[in-house]
């Protein structure tokens, strides 16, 4: 029940604070040499690069994984309040990153503006990991690995009251899809919550297709519209070597565009976030321009 959107903001994300290895902050400048903005804009919408939110140095900030909370919240802060003012003007954001702990501040924008229409928004979380750990749970520290449990409405209330409701997301309107890399706390929480979860082998059994129509039931039932967010790694390493954590037995090229075809088809994205580029590992800027071809599906693109 949403409108389709033509005009596209850019926002930039150059941030590796979630992370340990280093490399992801470089992924906006490698989506902007793999000239993402034209692609979108050859498919006949308007396109504008808002250029980057601005993000601290490593330097200008504590050195252990979660004392980095309080400077990850304040660029989630910024960007929650500049992916608001794109979807409240009716303009799609695309979200580069990034490491993928700033989508605590993308989505709670695309919450917050559906909230004052009395709405909830979907999620479709794509990505070989869960992301669904706490400062209590996790096993590395890294804040990325936590995205999801903070727009849930768990952990650290600095990263999970950034929306004008809180949670961001209700965990019924929430799907992952990729998942081969989890914690063991991570599958309890989403036991536990109920969360609708298909994983690399529900793919390899149901194919991409199928998969995709029941998650666009999921997230579309009950919301105003769905924030997409697309982590490298849910693509096979083989295909995109460049992403801050490869794992192994990942979707291929094609079902990844298929799964990006078919959001477009539904006409339901409010905003999107590509995240987790990481140009260090890549081959060239293969990762990325692969990146780039399946935003533009996800926007319009067709063979035919
Ligand atoms: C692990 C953790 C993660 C991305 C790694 C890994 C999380 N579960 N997320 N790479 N994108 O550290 O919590
Ligand atoms: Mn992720
Ligand atoms: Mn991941
Ligand atoms: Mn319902």
């Amino acid at each position: 029940p949403s409108p389709d959107r033509d005009a596209v903001r850019i926002i930039g994300v150059p941030m590796d604070l979630g992370a340990s290895r280093r490399g992801v902050d470089m992924g906006p400048s490698a989506m902007r040499l793999a000239d993402v903005a034209d692609v979108i804009r050859r498919l006949g919408l308007s396109v504008t690069d808002e250029g980057n939110v601005r993000v601290p140095d490593r330097s200008e900030v504590p050195s252990s994984p979660l004392g980095r909370i309080g400077a990850i919240a304040l660029v989630a802060a910024e960007l929650a309040a500049r992916t608001a003012n794109a979807v409240r003007h009716g303009t799609c954001p695309l979200v580069i990153g990034g490491d993928h702990s700033l989508s605590v501040g993308s989505v709670a924008g695309t919450a917050t503006v559906l909230a004052e229409r009395g709405e909830r928004v979907g999620l479709i979380w794509f990505d070989a990991h869960a992301d669904i750990n706490t400062p209590d749970t996790t096993l590395t520290g890294n804040v990325h690995g936590m995205p999801v449990a903070h727009l849930l409405g768990l952990g650290d209330e600095r990263l999970s009251r950034l929306a004008s409701v809180t949670p961001a997301v209700r965990a019924e309107h929430l799907v992952y899809i990729g998942l081969r890399d989890l914690d063991e706390a991570e599958k309890h929480t989403i036991a536990q919550l109920g969360i609708r979860a298909f994983t690399m082998r529900d793919i390899d059994e149901r194919g991409m297709r199928n998969v995709m129509d029941e998650a666009m039931q999921v997230v579309t039932h009950g919301t105003g519209g769905v924030h997409v967010s697309l982590d490298a790694d849910f693509i096979d390493p083989r295909e995109a070597p460049g992403v801050g954590t490869p794992v192994r037995g990942g979707v291929s090229l094609r079902e990844a565009h298929l799964a990006m075809e078919i959001i477009n088809d539904s006409r339901v994205m409010l905003a999107m976030d590509l995240v987790e580029i990481n140009p260090i590992l890549d081959r060239a800027n293969a990762t990325a321009e692969l990146a780039t071809d399946l935003v533009a599906s996800a926007f319009g693109r067709r063979i035919l």
